[in-house]
């Protein structure tokens, strides 16, 4: 009996995730879904405006060989491009995109740095406290992370590896996984976006739950970069406390009601 109740209340609410998930964003690497284009005009790069408002989004889109991307180098194979960000009751959505492969080898020596990870920093105070892995066998898991790696560049934009910026944190050194996310970093990339049509340009997309921010809301940093921390891109979204939504009242109480009903079926019938 009680079984089974227990399996009426998930299955409301179950159905009141599957509506609200409801919302647009497909983890696929194609970003269509976030009204972004692939014309050869400047407006490819500006999204749907009910999706991503201005907060939530940032394009710096850059290009040539070896241009001075600040505070590094690189051109177009190191540009960090675009970040755009749309958080729904269910997850919290990412779209980058970048000049950077995701088989860029990580050989320093070499002068060859691999892709960062997605880093979160909640109060906008510098401290990061929640890290996505972009690439490996870690790819879409979410850590709250203990230790970052950084990259070549000081706070004033000089070379300087032994005291890097600190608000630039590249890779997740050490941390604590507490959820896992879709991520998709595409391996092949694509041409005639925005006015620099023979740039080639790769995408990051993401959706990560939001129950990993557990105790977290407000306004957020969503940072990202490589691991020489040449070019930096970051979106600032807001996360709702966490309130229930009169949807899900609504449905708890249904689910209540229903239990009841179970427990006292006489009460209900000579009501
Ligand atoms: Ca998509
Ligand atoms: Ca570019
Ligand atoms: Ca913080």
């Amino acid at each position: 009996m009680m079984r089974k109740q227990i399996l009426t209340m998930s299955a409301l609410l179950i159905c009141f995730q599957a509506s609200a998930h409801a919302a647009s964003i497909a983890i696929d690497g194609n970003l269509a879904d976030w009204g972004l284009h692939k014309n050869g005009n400047a407006a490819d790069w500006d999204p749907d405006p009910v999706l991503v408002p201005p907060n939530q989004y940032k394009v710096e889109d850059q290009t040539g060989l070896n241009t001075r991307l600040f505070p590094g180098w690189g051109g177009q194979a190191y540009d960090a491009e675009a970040i755009y960000t749309f958080i729904d009751s269910h997850s919290l959505y990412i779209a980058l995109v970048t000049g950077l492969s995701p088989n860029t080898p990580n050989n320093p020596a070499g002068n060859s740095y691999g892709p960062g990870d997605f880093a979160i920093d909640f109060g906008g105070d510098g401290s990061f406290e929640f890290g996505v892995e972009t690439t490996g066998t870690n790819k879409g898991k979410v850590y709250q992370v203990g230790a970052w790696d950084y990259g070549l560049w000081d706070i004033s934009g000089a070379y300087n590896p032994s005291n890097p910026d600190l608000a630039h944190p590249t890779s997740i050194k050490t941390g604590t996984q507490v959820g896992i996310g879709e991520l998709i970093y595409t391996n092949s990339w694509f041409k005639n976006m925005g006015v620099n049509t023979k740039d080639k340009h790769y995408i990051i997309e993401a959706a990560i739950p939001l129950s990993v921010f557990d105790g977290f809301s407000g306004k957020f940093d969503v940072h990202w970069t490589m691991n020489c921390a040449n070019d930096a891109i970051w979106a600032d979204p807001i996360l709702p406390a966490t309130v229930p939504e009169p949807t899900s009242i609504a449905l708890l109480a249904l689910g209540l009601f229903a239990m009841a009903a179970k427990r006292k079926p006489s009460a209900l019938l000579t009501a």
